[in-house]
């Protein structure tokens, strides 16, 4: 199978913060779960550069547009996935060359197509959206995601006919219904659809700030169908002399936050089908992760910095909490607290020390030496069921329901140990046998968990698989029963998660 996978692309007016980091950490997981099963994977994520507040915030700091998207994208947007240990393929930003090419070539298609007509637009624009809104998009005349007044503007500019797609959008939804998921995200999308497609302007006038359009140099592409057209003209220059598309493209999945999915559920698909491509195989909308129950957003000035947290916990840690206290798809509210409280009950311990016990029996009791011995059903079973339930967690982006299924081995593990109490059985010397046997399943069902939980612990599970001496082998069939190999040399590990101070500052 074939999987591309990408984030939106962020704004740069500022710094990221932890919903961006949220989006990023969970294409992340995904990507690295869909490699455990062998697919072929490309990881797109990248930067929204010629929005009109990325310009605005470029002179009120007395700077060159380019100047400030280069320095802030050096400085931030670059290290965002790096600190949370997000492996992508590709990071784009839309004012690479290849990327405003790739957009004069695509509006052509568009324009040729006949899709295209000059009018005025007459009306509402919110600069923290980069939307056109109408009397009813509002609350008490302000935005509501934004709290802000919307300008008005009048231009001439060009509009696309969204209107004549209604049809084809609602025969696509009809055909597909997993095309955008979950199940609720669906039905808001294709009852937009549903309650009529009004044309929008694709370009503005009077901004310098942009892609030109190939047949007016006045104007330039509205920011909204320069960024959308990233998922597709990243793959013509990302690596150099091949085109990407052809393996790629539309194998297509699309994840990204609800403010945005009228633009990629309805809109994107319009664009692919007027330039003559296909549409995209699957869009996955998560909710909010919120902080004390508000918003975590950069126009509410409400922020903690991810990358503080890592600091203190490590990118696992802040992984692990993002997908573990939020169940993935809904809105949910997350704090510096709840990750603490989580890494020292879970991490620390249910795992943790479940490593360090495991390992320092076998080094106490039998000289760091495991083979495999009788098959033992008890725990063979979960195991074995547990590579499924992955697999079906996963087709359904469910990734805090994965990670439970995870959990609850780890919680059967623990029991395991109290009840077979290896401690006792050491002391008599005609359980030998019965203790290695014990002592290797402990082993087997850790690597399993370990192999299991590589893509949300990628610095993590390989650390385990050393501890016990086995090969660092992440394949999804790994999570198995009795795949641990004999070998010696086992030593007592030493703390994967140690301690920290509850930090004040973070939040
Ligand atoms: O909208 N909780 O960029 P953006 C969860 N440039 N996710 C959040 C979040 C939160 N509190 N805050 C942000 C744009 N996100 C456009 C996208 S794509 C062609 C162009 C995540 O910087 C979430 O994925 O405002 C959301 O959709 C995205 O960041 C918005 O990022």
């Amino acid at each position: 199978m074939r999987f591309y996978l990408t984030t939106p692309i962020y704004y740069v007016n500022a710094t990221p913060h932890i919903g961006h980091a949220y989006t990023t950490i969970a294409a992340d997981v995904l990507v690295r779960h869909h490699q455990q099963r062998g697919d072929e994977t490309f990881f797109l994520t990248g930067t929204d550069e010629h929005a009109s507040k990325v310009y605005r915030v470029a002179e009120e700091q007395g700077l060159d547009a380019k100047t400030y998207v280069d320095r802030i994208v050096a400085e931030h947007w670059r290290e965002l996935p790096r600190r949370v240990n997000a492996q992508y393929d590709f990071f784009i930003r839309t004012t690479d060359e290849g990327h405003k090419r790739f957009v004069q070539e695509f509006l052509q298609r568009i324009y040729d197509s006949g899709d295209i007509y000059q009018d005025i637009y007459a009306g509402l624009y919110c600069v923290g959206c980069e939307e056109f809104k109408s009397e009813s998009d509002l609350v008490d005349g302000l935005c509501p995601e934004h709290g802000i007044a919307p300008e008005y503007i009048e231009e001439k500019n060009y509009f696309f006919r969204l209107s004549a797609y209604q049809d084809r959008l609602l025969a696509l939804y009809d055909e597909r219904p997993d095309f955008v998921l979950p199940r609720f995200r669906y039905n808001e999308a294709r009852s937009f659809i549903e309650g009529g497609l009004t044309d929008f302007s694709v370009t503005r006038a009077g901004q310098p700030w942009g892609v030109p359009i190939p047949w007016d140099e006045e104007q330039v592409t509205y920011v909204w169908v320069d960024a959308l057209i990233n998922y597709l003209s990243a793959l013509t220059y990302a690596r150099e002399g091949e085109d990407l598309r052809e393996q790629f493209w539309p194998h297509v999945h699309h994840l990204l936050g609800k403010d945005i999915l009228r633009f990629h559920c309805v809109y994107w698909p319009a664009l692919l089908l007027s330039a003559g491509y296909e549409v995209p195989q699957q869009l996955f909308v998560h909710g909010y992760l919120l902080l004390d129950d508000r918003k975590i957003s950069k126009s509410l000035g409400n922020v903690i910095d991810p990358l503080d947290l890592v600091d203190v916990y490590g990118s696992d840690a802040v992984r692990f909490w993002a997908l573990r206290s939020v169940s993935f798809g809904q809105d949910g509210s997350a704090s510096v607290d709840a990750l603490h409280e989580r890494y020292e009950r879970e991490l620390a311990n249910d795992l943790g020390n479940l490593v360090s016990r495991t390992t320092a029996m076998i080094a106490r009791y039998l000289g760091g030496r495991i083979a495999p011995g009788p098959r033992n059903e008890e725990l063979a079973a979960p195991l074995d069921a547990l590579r499924d339930k992955l697999v079906t967690r996963f087709d359904v982006y469910d990734l805090t329901g994965a990670l439970e299924d995870v959990w609850e081995v780890i919680r059967l593990l623990n029991r395991h140990v109290e009840a077979t109490a290896p401690w006792q059985l050491a002391k008599d010397e005609s359980k030998a046998d019965e203790l290695a046997a014990v002592l290797y399943d402990l082993a087997d069902g850790v690597r399993a968990v370990a192999v299991a939980l590589s893509p949300y612990l990628p610095e993590t599970a390989p650390r385990i698989l050393g501890c016990l001496r086995q090969p660092v082998d992440l394949a999804l069939e790994q999570v198995a029963y009795g795949k641990t190999d004999e070998t010696d040399g086992i030593e007592p590990a030493q703390p994967l998660f140690p301690r920290v101070d509850l930090p004040t500052a973070a939040a």
